[in-house]
């Protein structure tokens, strides 16, 4: 049986697009589902949306390619490059079996369940279900369109994602991340309960997180360094801090093994604080960059979003990691619903104090799944009309009720107190803020520097 996957993520990058984040890393839960079923013989391949040249390019590889079976993986703002991708199979190859699965089809099976072009939508995790189903096809058995994904205990049972299935070669986000970059994944899951997240990675992934054994990441780090020598990495944890016992135990092996690429992560201010020896350790092993979803320099907002970090905390956490020499992504939002503009003061002037390195604004974006989506549903504030307004950019209105000209000049200010050095939109921010006047003059040279830090932020 034949069986093609399809990655559909072309929102913000388009077709044609292999570079940068968006464009050139792969997507580890096709890939992982492309192992598991490599495994038990299915012959599978892929299209990238990304790799194509536009709808007709898809027509043709559709006709060459398609064989019995497709997966197709998406996430809420991919909703409409996946029907559309479903629909085209469904009108050249009728007889073909379309299955969806990744966060959409699991936080939004509703949304799916009445559309012809889909015949099972499998909610949650794959690698186990999958291939079940493709048993029961072969079997004659007929399909339910919803299916709940088996959730394994143990993550080491997971096979490693499968990474000749993406040939991209992931490129890092920052330049001082040097080329081969890799990404992996070390966990699945969140113990924690914002409410512009929650509850949609329990949907996914259950109440409990799940960490593969650092013996399993190592071993799968020897692999990559084996076969693609990379000079930079990225887990994509959503908090790879929150088990400092793993955390510990994995910078001790990873310098035992004698690695000494410089690495990226997610953590948490509060964690940050708590675990001091921790980020040490982390830092020494060769953590250079961290991503601290910082969100509002407002307790009262802080609380509001259920973080469980304070504004003190995000302070405290920027000094630990700036005095052992590891750099601050910030990711916070702007425009949140009940914030006053006083509040985003509060955000600009705590982070006039970190100077982070990298400034990643959003301004607030409802996600389905999430407990403020829902707040916001029943407040009628939500301002989102389509699938691909779900990207957290900062240059389109999401709600009713801020006021985006405030905002917007504010997020300039906020960009512009990233610490020297990184060269681009810091340095656009001040040059457009020093020099309004002037670039009234030159409204093309004006677009421009819009246009360029649009696509930075993105
Ligand atoms: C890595 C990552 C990215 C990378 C993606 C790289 C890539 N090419 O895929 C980058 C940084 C580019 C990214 C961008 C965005 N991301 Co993102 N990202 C993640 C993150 C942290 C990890 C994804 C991952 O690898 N998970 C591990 C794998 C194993 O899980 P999985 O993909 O879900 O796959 C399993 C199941 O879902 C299922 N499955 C998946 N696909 C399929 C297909 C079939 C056929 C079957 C049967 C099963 C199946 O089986 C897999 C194995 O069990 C997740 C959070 C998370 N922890 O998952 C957020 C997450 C997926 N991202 C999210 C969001 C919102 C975004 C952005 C919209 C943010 C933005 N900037 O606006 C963009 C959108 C990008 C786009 N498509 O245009 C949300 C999605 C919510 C939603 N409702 O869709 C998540 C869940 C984070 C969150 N909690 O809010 N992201």
């Amino acid at each position: 049986m034949k069986v093609t996957l399809i990655y559909p993520g072309i929102t913000e990058c388009g077709f044609n697009s292999l570079k940068g984040n968006e464009g050139s890393w792969m997507n580890h839960g096709l890939a992982i589902i492309s192992a598991a079923i490599k495994a038990k013989g299915y012959e599978v391949n892929l299209i990238d949306l990304r790799r194509l040249t536009g709808w007709e390019h898809y027509h043709q590889v559709v006709d060459e390619r398609v064989g019995e079976v497709v997966g197709i993986t998406m996430m809420s703002v991919d909703y409409d490059a996946a029907v559309t991708a479903a629909k085209i199979i469904k009108k050249i190859k009728p007889k073909t079996k379309v299955f969806v699965g990744g966060p959409h089809a699991s936080i939004c099976p509703e949304e799916l369940e009445p559309l012809q072009c889909i015949d099972c939508i499998i909610r949650g995790e794959g690698e186990i279900t999958f291939p079940q189903m493709l048993k029961d096809i072969a079997d004659g058995k007929n399909l339910p369109k919803v299916v709940e994904g088996h959730r394994l205990e143990n993550l080491d049972e997971s096979p490693w994602a499968d990474r000749d299935l993406f040939e991209c070669q992931e490129e890092p986000f920052v330049p001082f991340l040097k080329a081969p970059f890799v990404t992996l994944i070390a966990g699945r899951g969140c113990r924690y309960n914002c409410n512009y997240c929650q509850p949609a990675e329990r949907i996914m992934f259950g109440k409990k997180v799940r960490r593969r054994s650092v013996t399993s990441v190592i071993d799968e780090l020897r692999y990559l360094d084996s076969r693609y020598h990379f000079k930079s990495f990225m887990l994509h944890d959503d908090c790879l801090t929150e088990d400092r016992r793993w955390v510990m135990e994995f910078c001790r092996q990873y310098k035992a093994e004698g690695f000494t690429q410089p690495f990226v992560a997610q953590s948490r201010a509060d964690l940050i604080c708590k675990h001091r020896d921790m980020v040490n350790a982390l830092g020494k092993a060769g953590l250079k960059l961290c991503i601290i979803g910082f969100e509002s320099g407002s307790d009262r907002v802080l609380k509001f979003l259920r973080k469980g970090c304070t504004r003190q905390q995000n302070l405290e956490a920027a000094r630990i990691c700036k005095k052992l020499g590891i750099k601050i992504w910030a990711n916070y939002m702007l425009g949140l619903p009940t914030e006053t503009k006083q509040e985003v003061l509060e955000t600009y002037s705590m982070l006039k104090e970190i100077k982070p390195y990298h400034c990643s604004p959003a301004f607030y974006t409802p996600h389905p799944g999430s407990d403020l989506f829902e707040i916001g549903k029943k407040m009628g504030i939500h301002l989102i009309m389509d699938h691909a307004s779900y990207r957290r950019n900062s240059y389109e209105p999401k709600i009713k009720g801020p006021d985006y000209e405030f905002l917007k000049d504010m997020l300039y200010k906020t960009i512009a107190t990233e610490e020297k050095g990184y060269p681009g939109i810091s340095t656009l921010s001040r040059l457009e803020n020093k020099s309004k006047k002037l670039l009234a003059r030159f409204p093309l040279l004006y677009r421009g520097i819009k246009f360029i830090k649009q696509k930075c932020r993105g």
